[in-house]
């Protein structure tokens, strides 16, 4: 399997909680190579569009706002078939659900507040890159 490059993110409840230390640490423990990382505000406009596939979903306006509410940690994370190894490290969505050693079982607090953010599939990762960091999209 080739090195894939995935869409990461610290959300604004772990940032706000003084997490992000112990996430980036965790990731660069289980072997993930960070090749983009900024500490941005997310506008609106970029939160809606990270979200499209959501809009339909009663709780969009709720997210779009939770995302935008603080700072935020974005990440270019390469790893060989770092889609599913982030998705795994990460946990399921909901933190009360997700497995013991994942980042949301440990820091996610609600189904909303869960910690962090993962690309889904390589379509949605090839986006997430492509938005938030054109210089590594190809
Ligand atoms: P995930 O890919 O694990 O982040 O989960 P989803 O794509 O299902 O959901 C994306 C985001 O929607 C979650 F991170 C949080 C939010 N969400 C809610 O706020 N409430 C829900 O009931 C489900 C998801």
């Amino acid at each position: 399997m080739a090195q894939e490059i995935t869409f990461a993110m610290i959300k604004p409840d772990a940032v706000a909680a003084k997490n992000s230390g112990k996430i980036i640490d965790i990731i660069e423990q289980n072997g993930f190579n960070i090749v983009g990382l900024q500490k941005i505000n997310m506008s609106k406009a970029q939160a809606n569009q990270l979200y499209a596939i959501h809009k339909e979903r009663p709780f969009f306006g709720e997210m779009v706002n939770f995302i935008t509410s603080g700072p935020v940690i974005i990440m270019a994370l390469e790893k060989e078939n770092a889609i599913k190894a982030w998705r795994d490290l990460m946990g399921v969505t909901n933190p009360a659900q997700a497995e013991e050693g994942t980042i949301r079982k440990k820091f996610g607090k609600s189904i909303g507040e869960n910690a962090t953010h993962g690309s889904d599939a390589a379509q949605t990762a090839k986006e997430e890159i492509a938005l938030f960091f054109p210089q590594l999209s190809r």
